[in-house]
């Protein structure tokens, strides 16, 4: 079953438009919070994110993965596909 994935945003972020880049060239569906000037829900994002508060923050299946440079490093390491298809090791 595929995961769910999650992913906080600016709308206007570089490194979330590459992020989510990614995620849609592998085909993935994933939960969009655009919460820009929120920083309500940056606080809520940062309380999931282990007090990261940088834009994106990104979940897959509730389990927080990082930002966008970890989400490119667990691609070049051939662990984001499994996290993907929901087989977290
Ligand atoms: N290494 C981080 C960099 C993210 C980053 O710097 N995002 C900017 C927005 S594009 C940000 O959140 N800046 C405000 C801050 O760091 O508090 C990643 O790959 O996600």
């Amino acid at each position: 079953m595929a995961a769910k994935v999650e992913i906080y945003t600016w709308s206007s972020c570089p490194f979330c438009i590459r992020a989510k880049a990614l995620l849609g060239k592998k085909g993935v569906e994933f939960t969009e919070y655009v919460i820009d000037g929120d920083e309500e829900a940056r606080a809520l994002m940062a309380k999931r994110a282990n007090g990261r508060r940088s834009l994106p923050q990104i979940f897959i299946d509730n389990r927080h993965v990082g930002g966008c440079d970890d989400l490119y490093a667990l691609e070049s390491q051939g662990q984001l596909d499994p996290l993907l298809q929901g087989n977290a090791a």
